[in-house]
């Protein structure tokens, strides 16, 4: 494998890449779909689980997106990527005790990141031993005794740090967060520090909810629908469905993007068997607008100047009652605006004042605006602001507590945003840690813990010293990949709940262990019977999901089941009834519906069929602000400039055949890439200003505020249609180039998107 980590499956095939001119999602899905099947040998059970997928009676929740389902429920709403997301779990290959003992650690340190999870399910607990360099079987109460041990010797419990990614079911999440505050601290890092922090801490700020205020029907009513730094065709391809219908409807949609993606062009719906059959398309698209990286604040600002301007011959520009009733600091904002040079809205943007107009007309003409983004707007040092910002122009025009209109975040994983909900939360409120005090009788910690950075941080200068991540794949997916393998390395203990083997396993502590646990697509059997668990969706429905799926090997344990294990070795005085919780989960939702706000009667409500949806405040013009209104920001306009010409802007995203850190293939199929991913994708200008052929080797060198350097070697760089002196290329491989030391001062968000390099042609040493 290469120094990096992220690759692919070793292919001796020939890379390519030309552009793609098919619509996304249709036959390109569906072949896509079906070979993914085959692979894994899953002709048969998998068409039978895909249609128990996001159903309305008993399904289990698609792992693939955060995406919410259809609301009458009874749409086939199968999507390519949660397809193969859900293939990934129920392969047929495993990674039991002979695999380990065949294996060192070191020679798995040598395997590429797809041969790690492509051994298949983990089957049962494995703990490292040194002497032989072997994860060798462990039981599950030695496992858990171990972790006892070593958290009861720690001087403080903020020795610890429990990473959480957003996978795990509200139930676990409930259960772990109370295990971390009744141990002793807040330290809870989770991968939203790397995705949505900047969103959460905007809205809540201007809002008074952490959350999008959007649902599904308002994307089915919404006139016009701004699409900001989203990849929507490769990782929330059900949203292509809301954008046809709304094409069809008449409704104007922007894309706001330095790509031009697969969901900014035409789409088959593939549930729309007639489209399919006659390979009949639907433009999801009516305004494309190539913003450079990190130009979203000055294009959202032109676009409010500009109707504030048109409100000086018009007063129905804008919404006056709304602005005059509901929100605090507008003054202020429209000075600002109209202070603010058209000039520097079109250098920082990089778009022209004539785009930018025509987005604001698009904007003043719809009576129902909604806006969503995700990562191209949070990965930045102004993310936050940036967020703001497109509240700040959803309030000129009232666009919020109505149907139709709002912010709409595209969350991550698919539950992400339960799991805040939950109580996964660093910095959690007083009211909060009150209502959970007296719910669980416990005496939780009131400092703040840690998050994502701040844990590398503090692994690093060794005053962490404990990890344990529940799910996800922290030493590949956090930021600069050499610098967090240092601080897990330096740990005492490592532990990793996981389903399969990933570079954090490899990447560990002097003590470490493995603990497989059930998947959401199988069968969790407790002393009350089969066991449901709940997710919250990106638009705060809750509700059911039940695998049914026999578990790929019997020694496995639910989450909530390894949770309580941990619990019980730490916390020997616990009064906690962790056996009881874990014996039937409808306990667990019991005290959660006294401990947390907005799940009161929480066992009847998520049994609907539809389960139920979270109250939003500032959906019924509620705004749990200083001021009890909705508060206009006043944030300065970035200055996006590089040091020097030489330098370009690199943002890191993800191909359409990937999830996160765990990659399905070598190819990128809407962006027309084959066979590689060690790829550099340039505005051709910039390839020629250096010198560079289409393919040519390149080191990507990253210069980080500090000044330390990082670098990629032999990378190829390829023509791609974006705006000169930006950048882009594939994460997990590229955190290699950014500095841990680099996060937002805004949101803590390591700067994924903005990554400051140099571009130089490869220099083989001459061989002789
Ligand atoms: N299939 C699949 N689905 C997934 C995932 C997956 O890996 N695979 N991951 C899940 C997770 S955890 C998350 S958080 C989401 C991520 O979903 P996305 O946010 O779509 O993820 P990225 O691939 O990082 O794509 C970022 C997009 O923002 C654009 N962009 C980059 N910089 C800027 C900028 O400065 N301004 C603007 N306007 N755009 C910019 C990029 O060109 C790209 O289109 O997807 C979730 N769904
Ligand atoms: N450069 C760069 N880096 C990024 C990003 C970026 O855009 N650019 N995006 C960031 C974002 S948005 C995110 S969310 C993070 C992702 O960070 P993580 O969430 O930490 O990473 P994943 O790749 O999603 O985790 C995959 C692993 O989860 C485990 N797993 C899968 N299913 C289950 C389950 O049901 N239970 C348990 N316990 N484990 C399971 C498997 O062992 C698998 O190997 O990466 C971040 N890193
Ligand atoms: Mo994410």
């Amino acid at each position: 494998m290469s120094d990096q980590g992220g690759d692919g499956p070793t292919t001796e095939a020939e890379w390519s890449q030309k552009d793609y001119h098919h619509p996304s999602a249709g036959w390109g899905a569906a072949r896509s779909v079906a070979k993914v099947l085959g692979r894994e040998h899953a002709i048969t059970s998998g068409p039978r689980a895909m249609l128990r997928m996001n159903h309305e009676n008993g399904g289990f929740d698609c792992p693939g997106c955060a995406w919410p389902d259809a609301i009458d429920g009874l749409k086939l709403d199968l999507c390519e990527n949660g397809v193969k997301h859900v293939v990934w779990e129920m392969t047929p290959k495993r990674a039991g005790r002979e695999f380990f003992a065949a294996h060192t650690v070191a020679e798995l340190e040598s395997w590429t990141d797809f041969a790690l999870e492509d051994v298949g399910r983990l089957t049962e607990p494995m703990v490292y031993d040194a002497t032989t360099d072997h994860y060798v079987p462990i039981s599950w109460q030695a496992a858990f005794d171990l972790i006892g041990t070593e958290l009861q010797g720690l001087d403080s419990p903020d020795q610890a740090s429990f990473y959480t990614s957003g996978r795990l079911s509200n139930e676990a999440t409930f259960l772990y967060q109370l295990f971390a505050r009744e141990y002793g601290t807040n330290n809870l890092p989770d991968c939203s520090n790397m995705c949505h922090e900047a969103s959460g801490r905007a809205l809540q700020a201007a809002l008074g909810t952490g959350k999008g205020t959007a649902d599904l029907k308002d994307w089915e009513t919404a006139e016009a629908i701004f699409v900001l730094g989203v990849n929507a065709a490769s990782n929330a391809p059900r949203m292509l469905t809301a954008l046809s219908d709304a094409y069809r409807r008449g409704a104007q949609i922007v894309h706001i993007n330095p790509l031009v993606e697969a969901a900014a062009g035409r789409t088959i719906v593939p549930h729309e068997f007639v489209d399919m059959a006659l390979n009949r398309s639907t433009p999801t698209s009516t305004l494309n607008l190539q913003v450079r990286v990190g130009g979203d604040l000055a294009l959202l600002r032109g676009i409010a100047k500009a109707v504030l301007e048109e409100a000086e011959t018009d007063p129905k520009a804008l919404d006056e009652v709304f602005l005059e009733r509901y929100t605090d600091g507008f003054a202020a904002y429209r000075k600002l605006c109209e202070q603010t040079d058209w000039a520097d809205l079109v250098e920082q943007s990089g778009l022209t004042e004539a785009d930018i107009r025509r987005a604001a007309t698009i904007y003043s003409r719809s009576r129902r605006t909604l806006i969503s983004w995700c990562l191209g707007v949070t990965q930045h040092e102004h993310g936050v602001d940036t967020v703001r910002e497109i509240v700040n122009l959803l309030l000129l025009r009232g666009n919020l507590g109505r149907e139709g209109a709002g912010p709409s975040p595209v969350r991550g994983h698919s539950n992400v945003q339960g799991n805040r909900t939950c109580g996964i939360d660093h910095r959690p409120g007083t009211a909060f840690l009150d209502r959970l005090a007296a719910a669980c009788e416990i005496d939780p910690p009131r400092h703040h813990g840690l998050d994502t950075v701040r844990t590398i941080a503090a692994l690093r200068d060794g005053s962490v010293t404990v990890f344990v991540g529940m799910g996800g794949n922290f030493a590949l997916a956090a930021p600069d990949t050499a610098a967090t393998a240092e601080g897990l390395r330096a740990c005492e203990l490592t532990v990793q709940v996981s389903t399969k083997l990933n570079r954090s396993h490899l990447v560990h502590g002097r003590q470490a262990l493995i603990l497989p646990c059930l998947g959401r697509t199988e069968l969790d059997v407790q002393a009350a019977g089969p066991q449901s668990v709940s997710v919250e969706d990106s638009m705060s429905m809750v509700h059911l999901s039940t695998g049914r799926k026999r578990p790929a090997s019997p020694a496995l344990l639910s989450e909530p089941a390894i949770i309580a294990g941990i619990a019980r070795a730490t916390l020997p005085d616990t009064r906690t009834p962790w056996t009881s919780y874990v014996e039937d989960y409808d306990r667990i939702r019991d005290i959660m519906a006294r401990a947390l706000d907005g799940f009161e009667d929480f066992n009847r409500r998520v049994r609907h069929p539809l389960g139920f949806r979270l109250r939003q405040p500032a959906r019924e013009l509620v705004f749990r602000t200083e001021s009890g209104r909705a508060e206009f920001s006043t944030a300065d306009l970035p200055d996006l400039r590089p040091a020097d010409d030489d330098v370009l802007i690199l943002q890191t995203m993800r191909s359409h055949d990937q999830w996160n850190t765990t990659i399905y293939s070598d190819n990128d199929r809407y962006r027309g890439v084959k066979n590689l991913r060690t790829l550099i994708l340039m505005n051709a200008d910039d390839m020629q200003a250096r010198g560079l052929a289409q393919g040519d080797l390149v080191d990507i060198t990253a210069t980080a505020r500090d000044g330390s350097t990082r670098v990629l070697r032999e990378y190829r760089a390829l023509r791609y249609d974006m705006p000169r002196g930006n950048a882009a290329g594939y994460m997990p491989e590229m955190n290699v180039l950014v500095a841990a030391t680099d996060y937002s001062t805004q949101s803590d968000q390591p700067l994924m998107k903005n990554i400051h390099v140099r571009v130089t042609p490869t220099v083989r040493e001459a061989s002789n």
